[in-house]
């Protein structure tokens, strides 16, 4: 018989970024994940993932904090464990191309404040896009994960993805990741697909997936038995249904066999302990949605991202046009064709989720076409896996001339301009990325920053007092506690979701509306009203 020899398997721990990010919408704060940075940082992880993604975007929005300060606090509780952070490419951590001097900047500063792996995607798997952001970690000598936006449909081979896989080792990959943000990769899937890329590359390979089509942990197994190096899972008050497999359950399953993750197990129910009472908390406050914790089974039945369903249920109830439903559904595979079979993930499911209404409400195919569907048709995004439909891109664009090259190539230098422009709030060196980021968003921060928090101070003595009123009960009624903004739980999962179009009340194109990001803007006709509407997407 063979001798069987040890492969431990490497965790990658994603409670603080994408654990909470799919199931609390990302509100965690620094504050609760400080006292356990200790413990965590002696488990054994391979690497801890904590931001990226919409972290950054909803520390500012949402919590009044400044990621960069959460970044480096992390860093100084887990002195051990790798930091690891999602980057969208030419996007960064936003939702348009940059220029290459921003994108540089801020892979550099990312790397100074503390961390050590970068995982660079772009929607489209157009590698031109991630040139930039590779080229600078390896530079400022963090390690280089490249990862591949997994999808399905006739031309997602295991060629193509080999292909890519080989075309990224080739570019300077120090490790590459199978992206499966919508859970859609079943597990002789999952083990084909590892078996075909580790024949060809010889760079470590990662596995994330989202468990939203409750597949996730045996897509693991097989995956881990064909090779695979490295996984994503969450620990277990911040795992299964739209997050990842649980840690400790992944740590027990692989235990006494070669594949052991070597993981301290005591350990590791401490930090479960530590985690469930802010479960329970966002349980009870609805921040945590208990529809986001079972399988959704319509994600394998349709094939794409459960949240882009779950999206377009809610948003066509607003319309009453729930009888549509199965027409969005099946216009959805016809836009994604006319616009080159795009992954659906941030942002191109946005786009063909929001064009398939628009087709579906205006009762004519691109009619109306939004700024995106535009931008996508004109080039900007990138080159898609198939040419676009020419008809469609006629129409849509018109005589304008489609761009081929590098959408980056096309723009100037942003740095100097950006730097004028905040230099009355910046503080400090990142602050200028803030701002490339978020613009609007990062000014309302550094205002509330250059206040002292005035806004956070008052919430707080509003818990507190809400708090004592609890405590106190036949103490004498005190005023009532200002009205607290509802926080309306995010459909997920938010990476390769659709939380879709927010409308103007008047126009009622849609109204569900989820508080994420302000981010794609722009206006349609909608009968003889201008509609604006503006998709959210976090992820
Ligand atoms: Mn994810």
């Amino acid at each position: 018989m063979p001798e069987i020899i040890a492969k431990p398997v490497k965790i990658t721990e994603t409670v603080l970024r994408d654990g909470h990010q799919s199931l609390i919408a990302t509100r965690m704060t620094t504050e609760q994940m400080l006292p356990i940075l200790e413990k965590m940082d002696r488990v054994g992880y391979y690497s801890v993932e904590c931001w990226g993604g919409a972290t950054f975007d909803a520390c500012l929005r949402f919590l009044s904090e400044d990621p960069w300060d959460r970044l480096r606090k992390i860093r100084e509780g887990m002195k051990n464990t790798k930091l690891q952070m999602l980057f969208r490419a030419q996007n960064i951590l936003g939702y348009r191309h940059y220029a290459d001097d921003v994108v540089d900047y801020f892979v550099k500063k990312s790397l100074d404040n503390g961390i050590d792996i970068i995982r660079i995607f772009d929607a489209l798997n157009d590698l031109r896009n991630m040139q930039t952001a590779v080229k600078a970690t390896k530079a400022y000598g963090g390690h280089v994960q490249t990862a591949i936006s997994y999808t399905l449909g006739e031309p997602y081979t295991v060629e193509y993805f080999v292909n890519l896989a080989k075309a990224m080792e080739d570019m300077g990959a120090d490790s590459i990741c199978i992206k499966d943000m919508a859970g859609l990769l079943i597990p002789y899937e999952a083990e084909k697909l590892v078996k075909a890329i580790k024949e060809v590359v010889s760079v470590p390979l990662q596995l994330h997936t989202h468990y939203t089509s409750g597949v996730a942990s045996m897509s693991y197994l097989k995956a881990i038995e064909a090779g695979c190096d490295i996984v994503d899972t969450a620990m277990s008050p911040f795992a299964l249904g739209t997050s990842q497999p649980s840690t400790e359950v992944i740590a027990k399953t692989l235990a006494g066999t070669p594949f052991d993750t070597g993981l301290n197990e005591k350990l590791l129910l401490e930090i479960a302990d530590y985690f469930r009472p802010i479960r329970e908390q966002a349980l009870a406050s609805g921040l945590m949605n208990p529809k986001v914790l079972g399988v959704d089974i319509n994600t394998l039945k349709y094939q794409v991202p459960g949240g882009m369903l779950s999206n377009l249920v809610s948003q066509l109830k607003d319309q009453h046009a729930e009888d549509k439903f199965y027409d969005v559904l099946n216009e959805i595979p016809h836009v994604r064709e006319d616009l080159g079979m795009p992954p659906l993930v941030t942002p191109s499911s946005q786009i063909v989720g929001t064009q398939a209404v628009m087709n579906v409400l205006f009762g004519e195919r691109y009619k109306v076409a939004t700024k995106e569907t535009k931008a996508l048709l004109h080039g900007e995004y990138g080159k898609t896996v198939r040419p676009f439909n020419a008809e469609v891109q006629k129409k849509v664009i018109g005589d304008a001339e489609p761009i081929t090259c590098r959408p980056a190539d096309l723009l100037e230098n942003e740095l100097p301009k950006l730097r004028e422009e905040i230099k009355e709030y910046s503080i400090q060196d990142e602050d200028v990325l803030t701002y490339a980021l978020f613009p609007k968003v990062a000014i309302d921060f550094f205002k509330e920053r250059q206040a002292g928090f005035p806004k956070l101070k008052a919430a707080e003595e509003a818990k507190k007092a809400e708090q004592e009123a609890k405590e106190a009960p036949k103490a004498a009624p005190k005023a009532e506690a200002p009205a607290k903004e509802k926080l309306v739980p995010l459909p997920a999962p938010f990476l390769g979701s659709w939380p879709g179009v927010v409308g103007e009340e008047a126009a009622k194109l849609v109204s569900h509306a989820p508080k994420a990001g302000d981010v794609m803007e722009g206006s349609v006709k909608f009968g003889a009203s201008d509609v604006k509407y503006k998709i959210d997407c976090l992820g």
